[in-house]
């Protein structure tokens, strides 16, 4: 396989293939493996005289986790045999298909990174013979991530791992696409991409962006267009001849693979096939860059000084460090929030306290970062163990905080950057203890980049060549801006702890700030810092203390020594605004107690009030942008805890729930993270919801609205095949003189398709909310 010699092309959908003929019937596609293997065998060999030369095996949902939503969790070994052993029998090149579990992981569900990468390591392992491995469709970075870890670990093959993305470029999740390579890249990836979620029109600008972004290989896998239900089924309007043509386009940009997602046909394979016969993918030269990432955001290492906030660090602060023993997280979303407010632009994250247990600590403290804002994270620790815990929690693509040159550290810390994808962060110092001059810096330096760029990608090694205590070693200093200069010269990043400098001496935000500036001025790169002291400027006596001319630090003293340290004066909050707050920053941990407090002085109601003008706020910041699933969960979350306190007071103050709702997800639609996300926001929101589950058939459905009177129907569907059982079950309360408003949405449902049944429809969970609420 050489890909800048052709473009290779990839199979068409397989349930658009097998509906057509019938064979899905009563059988899940992934059951055809079984129960049918010659309809396999044809669906493979039509593709290959499509004039496809990679074929996936018939494994999309073949997890166990799947599997057992699916009832056929017994036959989880031969499912994926079966489709492996069929696809070897074609010429073509085989790729082992891997989709998603359709779980979330931890926070935003109840999966656990080390569950997830078992459940992947397990298919792969099932799929070993395969040339390479497609993960494909998945629109959580974090499950993504797992897979490509598992696959990697567990095959010696090519990894191609492409992501839904949504209109507007970002998954459900809120990964864009310049962050998903990233990461991805990051976590071993060789090939990267898009399939399924969006237009033709719409991929081909997300395909720009990989082509623009990326240095890997691609591969993209459009839908024939957006499906339309015509007559109960999914109708995909785009022509062989249109896909054809944007396949074209999409060799224009130097995209290396080109498949087809839902609704294409081996005629539309065949059209594709035909039209980039004899192109060769262009080139794209990109050099690589040293970027780091969250789940919603890239920040490029390089162009302008990044700052890394410093303050979630318990030297020195006694309130943090009471709150991390007793396991509480609330103070590090607090600081989280300040510095990002400030000015980080990473935030560094150190729970070191002697006695306290940092490999399950760190991991929560990351959580709550996470959560809390959309910055990258930089993992500061010295305990390898609880590294690599907090890099299992790490959403995005961390900073690890750090290595020195010993050996032995080097070889754990850079394997586990490597196995999870990381930056990392090589201190100057080894066996022989701390460097004095610039030169032993430097020599360090080169020792680290020679080590790690085996492991990792030269790029991803961050040098730190240490700042000493000015106070103490006061010929240091220029020692460090020195070596800084010349390992600039080597091709690294550089990074430095600007704050140690000051230690002891007065006004020390102004050190801090004159160091910084002296630092910008050598070609640093990351500054780890006080964001608070931004704005502080550089003056010239601090400059002579760093610089070694005023001895003793005798003059910059006098001057200094009646400033005193403020501390920036934190604001003591109103108790609304510390309600409010926990709302907008899903402190599920303290809104109990918040609540409590405030029912002191005020009524039930009035405090509910609060809370849901607050939530409201959160529903705002999801439709800008600003907050992306994970927050909005969180903040439910908190929301709920407090509904929870409340309840009886309301009860007793005469108020209610703003209404009943029963929510169902179709039949033979197994798929309810959905409606799970919904139902969250709902009782957020203080409405009453009766969950009947998924799979309900709509005899069910509807028996349980006569039963239960509520106020409002909520039905999703996720899939072309299922959603006709939305007509169905809106007949069938017309049939019995039941009058209610029904409400719907689902990947597949539509506004057009909603005014056609005569349902309403939601696009997602805060627009179901505004609905429910206009609606009751
Ligand atoms: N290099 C790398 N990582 C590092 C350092 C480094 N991590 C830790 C440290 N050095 C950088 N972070 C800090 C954090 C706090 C302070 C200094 C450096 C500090 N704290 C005040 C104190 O201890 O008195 C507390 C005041 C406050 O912030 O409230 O000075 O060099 N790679």
């Amino acid at each position: 396989v050489n890909l800048e010699e052709k473009i290779y092309v990839l199979n068409g959908a397989y349930g658009t293939f097998c509906r057509a003929r019938g064979w899905l019937k009563g059988i899940h596609l992934a059951e055809l493996n079984l129960k049918n293997p010659q309809a396999v065998s044809e669906l493979y060999s039509s593709y290959e005289r499509a004039g496809c030369d990679i074929i996936t095996t018939n494994t999309f949902q073949a997890n166990r986790l799947r599997l057992r939503t699916l009832g056929l969790e017994a036959h989880f070994e031969k499912i994926n045999e079966e489709a492996l052993r069929l696809a070897k029998e074609t010429n073509c090149i085989v790729a082992g298909g891997i989709g998603p579990t359709g779980e979330y992981l931890a926070p935003l569900g109840d999966l656990s990174f080390d569950r997830a990468y078992e459940i992947f390591a397990e298919q792969a392992s099932l799929l070993k013979g395969a040339d390479l491995i497609l993960i494909e469709t998945f629109t959580d970075i974090k499950e993504a991530k797992a897979a490509v870890i598992a696959a990697k670990e567990t095959l010696d093959v090519p990894i191609i791992c492409t992501m839904a993305f949504e209109e507007g470029g970002r998954t459900a999740t809120g990964t864009d696409v310049e962050t998903a390579i990233s990461i991805l890249t990051s976590a071993g990836t060789s090939i990267i991409g898009a399939n399924c979620g969006v237009s033709l029109e719409e991929m081909y600008e997300i395909a720009k962006i990989f082509s623009e972004k990326s240095t890997l290989p691609l591969l993209i896998k459009p839908n024939a267009g957006i499906p339309k239900i015509v007559d109960g089924e999914a109708v995909f309007s785009e022509t062989p001849q249109r896909m054809a043509m944007f396949a074209k386009k999409f060799a224009e940009l130097g995209v290396n693979i080109i498949g087809g997602c839902c609704g294409n046909t081996p005629e539309h394979m065949k059209e594709v096939s035909s039209a980039v016969a004899g192109i060769t993918p262009v080139k794209r030269s990109l050099y690589p860059k040293t970027t780091l990432s969250s789940r919603t955001k890239t920040i490029e290492i390089g162009e302008d000084l990044v700052i890394v906030g410093e303050r979630i660090n318990p030297t020195g602060k006694e309130d943090l460090k009471s709150e991390l023993k007793e396991g509480k997280t609330s103070l590090i979303r607090k600081e989280a929030l300040a510095q990002v407010k400030e000015g980080a632009h990473l935030l560094d994250v150190n729970v070191s306290i002697p006695s306290i247990d940092a490999v399950a600590l760190l991991p929560k403290a990351i959580n709550a970062v996470q959560s809390a804002v959309g910055a990258p994270i930089s993992i500061d620790t010295p305990n390898t163990e609880a590294l690599e815990a907090a890099l299992k929690q790490s959403d995005g693509k961390p900073l690890i905080n750090s290595t020195t040159g010993e050996r032995e550290k080097m070889e754990i810390v850079f394997s586990l950057a490597k196995k999870y994808g990381a930056a990392v962060i090589g201190l100057t110092l080894d066996e022989r203890g701390l460097p004095k001059t610039a030169g032993e810096r430097v020599e360090i330096a080169k020792k680290i980049i020679d080590f790690g760029s085996k492991y990792i990608p030269k790029e991803d090694i961050i040098i730190d060549c240490l700042v000493r205590t000015t106070g103490a070693e006061q010929e240091q200093a220029i020692e460090t801006l020195n070596a800084l200069k010349e390992i600039e010269q080597l091709g690294v990043k550089t990074i430095l702890g600007v704050s140690n400098v000051s230690h002891g001496l007065p006004n020390r935000p102004l050190l801090n700030a004159t160091f910084l500036e002296m630092a910008k001025v050598a070609g640093l790169d990351v500054a780890i810092y006080n964001p608070h002291h931004l704005s502080v400027e550089p003056d010239e006596l601090a400059r002579k203390v760093l610089l070694n001319e005023d001895k003793g630090a005798l003059e910059y003293i006098k001057a200094n020594v009646h400033i005193e340290e403020k501390e920036p004066v934190t604001k003591e909050l109103s108790l609304e605004d510390e309600l409010k707050n926990a709302i907008l920053e899903g402190d599920d941990e303290n809104i109990v107690g918040l609540v409590e407090k405030a029912l002191r002085s005020k009524g039930p109601m009035e405090i509910n009030a609060l809370l849901v003008s607050a939530m409201d706020v959160v529903g705002r910041k999801f439709k800008n942008n600003e907050y992306f699933l994970p927050q909005v969960m969180l903040s439910a979350s908190a929301m709920k805890n407090a509904f929870s306190r409340l309840k009886n007071e309301i009860k007793q103050a005469g108020g209610s729930t703003l209404g009943k709702i029963l929510f169902a997800t179709v039949k033979n639609d197994v798929h309810d993270i959905g409606k799970n996300i919904v139902t969250a926001l709902f009782e957020a929101n203080n409405f009453e919801v009766i969950d009947l589950g998924a799979d309900v058939p709509s005899e069910e459905i509807t028996a349980a609205v006569f039963k239960n009177s509520p106020d409002l129907l909520c039905l999703s569907s996720l899939m072309t095949t299922t959603i006709v059982e939305i007509p169905k079950v809106i007949a069938e309360l017309k049939k019995n003189d039941i009058d209610i408003s029904v409400l719907i949405g689902g990947a597949v449902v539509t506004g057009e398709y909603a005014e056609e049944v005569g349902a309403h429809y939601a696009k997602d969970a805060v627009d179901a909310v505004e609905l429910a609420k206009s609606l009751i």
